[in-house]
């Protein structure tokens, strides 16, 4: 990727996409395009195909999807499963007619099977039932890997895909209905420290594990990638390191300084019990992850502090 050749970062006001965006920018790239949902509805094929013919990008990040947390996943279903499935369908079949040299498509480490082994290695997807809680969102992201894996193989498109694991940082969602874990953990605890409250709510048992990226690590192996892999496989990103989610709230209460009880509600889902990604073959290729969790959760309490949310 030559620096004034032109890149299209789809979804370039979330966190992935922003994060992509800064990346790119930092790394000298001058040539970057990009529309809001209110200037192109990538729902809307007919738009993304004028979109695509009138800028003619050369490389594409597909950062735009419709994301959550599990309470969003496990409520809106089929707004999960429509949206996503039209925007990569749209996105990845005007690359291929505007014949894009190359095409990141970002999934989600929620498409392996609930109970596969752990770590997640690349070859176990499609060898088990999904959690049902982000089954929806899981497919879509399934189809965007096969998407791109066929068009590959039928018309020669350098189309790849990588599976990110659960990512955090700057410009999160911190709807306490709609995000993920982290952004409502950070809210629920500054929220406990400014009011002085004598507890702060965990959805779940707590026992579940997750793994987390600092969203500003993924933007450095998404741009690895564009420069350096071109196989079919899809490829994992991730630390390699879990932590349990009781664990995990003991780390933002550090982080937030606020010393008060935890009450785990455990009529909230806990979703799977546990999503480590084999990120093997990515340290192989030679990028491995920079920022640590307790890094990170401070880089990102800041950035809310920052925020005024
Ligand atoms: O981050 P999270 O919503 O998504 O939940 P998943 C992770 C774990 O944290 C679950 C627990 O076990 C939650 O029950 N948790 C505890 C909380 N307190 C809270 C809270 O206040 N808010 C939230 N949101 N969780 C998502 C998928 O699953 O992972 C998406 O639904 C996507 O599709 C994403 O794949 C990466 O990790 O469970």
């Amino acid at each position: 990727m030559n620096l004034t050749d032109k890149i299209y970062v789809a979804g370039h006001r979330g966190m992935v996409g922003s994060a992509i965006s800064r990346k790119l920018r930092a790394a000298g790239y001058t040539n970057i395009t990009a529309r809001t949902s209110a200037e192109l509805d990538l729902r809307n094929q007919q738009q993304v195909n004028d979109f695509f013919a009138t800028e003619q990008p050369a490389y594409v990040f597909i950062a735009a999807a419709k994301v959550g947390g599990i309470m969003a996943n496990n409520t809106y279903k089929a707004d999960f499963i429509y949206d996503n499935l039209m925007i990569e369908a749209n996105l990845i079949h005007a690359a291929y007619q505007q014949r894009v040299k190359k095409l990141l498509f970002l999934g989600s480490s929620c498409i392996y099977p609930k109970m596969a082994p752990q770590p997640l290695h690349e070859d176990y997807l499609l060898s088990g039932y999904l959690e049902p809680t982000n089954e929806a969102y899981a497919i879509a992201k399934i189809a965007g890997i096969k998407l791109c894996e066929y068009y590959r193989e039928q018309y020669g498109c350098n189309f790849i895909s990588a599976m990110p694991t659960n990512l955090y940082g700057s410009n999160d969602n911190y709807d306490l209905q709609q995000s993920h874990v982290i952004p409502a953990l950070i809210r629920k605890f500054h929220e406990a420290k400014v009011n002085r409250l004598p507890s702060v709510t965990i959805w779940g048992t707590g026992n579940p594990r997750r793994e987390f990226l600092y969203v500003d690590d993924l933007a450095d192996a998404c741009l690895y990638l564009m420069q350096h892999y071109n196989d079919a496989q899809f490829i994992n990103i991730g630390s390699g390191h879990d932590i349990s989610i009781q664990a995990l709230a003991l780390l933002v209460q550090q982080t937030v300084d606020y010393h008060c009880e935890l009450v785990f509600d455990s009529t909230k889902p806990d979703g799977t019990p546990r999503k480590l990604m084999d990120v093997t073959k990515l340290n192989t290729l030679g990028w491995h992850y920079t920022t640590s969790l307790e890094e990170g959760l401070a880089k990102t309490y800041a950035d809310f502090l920052g925020s005024g949310t």
